[in-house]
């Protein structure tokens, strides 16, 4: 049990930008245990006033192009040369199972992880993409809280990842590989479609095949239909190995926040955001707040037995469990 003053003094020392108490709130928010929730809660309450300052920079893109890679020489970049304070996080549930990636991040950061100005998350503890995002979403606020100005969110290019990941971000950064002929494959029209900037990566290795796909991917971009915020995406090409063209991908991030603050439509964005939010939050809380009662319990394990009796069908057994917990609302 944790004491009642632990709300106020891990507040007190997040608003000093302590890291440890940073790792505490995280951890505290990540956990699944009821009684941490209404901590949690009150936590993250006490944090509204001091959230929403960051930029919040989704790094997206296919298992090895270079995206932890890249967020090391960036997160460097921002730090030395605009005296940012940046925290990285990760959301990817499916390194959950291997604890792989989570040691890999670790360590393609290492110089980034030990500067002051830093602060590196792995993936939250979650099995599904959901749960991941929901406390990486907390986890933004409390980062915020502490002061880090620049979030960078390492998303793993899967596609049903991006949607949720979008609604993390202020600005959406799509990492590509580049290859002989086949430019146009391996990345779904739709994330392309959703990317602010496109940073064609690993162009150390043949710049001349890494210029020749930034042209058709430019192209590409131009087949879509122009974007509600006026903003038309550029192809960029360079090295995160080397940190090459990094500084030209956060003149676009600079551009992209002039240009929409002036449309309205960074703050458009964030209030959609909001309203995105308010219906995954209430959906998961209603799953949570009824499948822990009693009668969800019980019925449920009756249903199952139905079911294997043959009693009823999928669909009759779903109802029936549904029945049961409203006529307990009628109670
Ligand atoms: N030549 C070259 N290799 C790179 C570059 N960026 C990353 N790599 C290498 O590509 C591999 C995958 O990088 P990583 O950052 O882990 O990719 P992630 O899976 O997208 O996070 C590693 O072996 C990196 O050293 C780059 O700009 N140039
Ligand atoms: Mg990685």
């Amino acid at each position: 049990m944790k004491s009642p003053f632990y709300i106020v003094e891990t507040f007190d020392a997040l608003k000093q930008g302590n890291k440890a108490a940073l790792g505490k709130a995280i951890t505290l928010i990540e956990s699944t245990k009821y009684e941490d929730k209404e901590m949690a809660y009150a936590l993250l309450g006490k944090c509204v006033p001091y959230t929403g300052k960051s930029i919040r920079i989704g790094v997206t893109g296919v298992p090895g192009v270079g995206k932890s890679t890249f967020i090391e020489s960036f997160g460097k970049y921002l730090i030395e040369e605009h005296g940012k304070k940046v925290a990285v996080l990760a959301v990817d549930p499916s390194s959950q199972r291997s604890r792989g990636s989570i040691l890999g991040d670790k360590t393609r950061m290492n110089e980034l992880a030990v500067m002051p100005n830093a602060f590196i998350r792995p993936s939250a503890s979650g099995n599904s993409l959901g749960g991941v995002a929901r406390s990486t979403r907390e986890t933004i606020s409390l980062c915020e809280t502490a002061g880090y100005d620049v979030i960078l969110i390492e998303t793993v290019g899967v596609g049903q990842s991006e949607t949720t990941v979008k609604q993390l971000c202020d600005f959406f950064l799509l990492l590509m590989l580049y290859g002989a002929g086949d430019e146009l494959q391996g990345i779904k029209r739709g994330i392309m479609e959703m990317a602010d900037c496109l940073f064609i990566n690993k162009a150390d290795q043949n710049e001349l095949l890494a210029k020749s796909a930034a042209k058709e991917y430019s192209n590409a971009l131009h087949l879509f239909p122009p974007k509600e915020n006026n903003w038309y995406p550029k192809v960029l090409l360079g090295s995160g190995l080397n940190a090459r063209g990094i500084n030209k991908v956060w003149e676009q991030v600079e551009e992209y926040k002039k240009t929409t603050e002036e449309n309205q439509h960074w703050k458009a964005n964030r209030k959609a955001q909001e309203q995105w939010w308010f219906k995954e939050y209430s959906k998961h809380m209603l799953i949570e707040n009824i499948t822990r009662t009693e009668t969800w319990k019980e019925n449920k394990a009756d249903r199952i037995k139905d079911i294997e009796e043959e009693k009823l069908t999928a669909l009759e057994a779903a109802k029936a469990l549904l029945d049961s917990i409203s006529s307990s609302f009628k109670k």
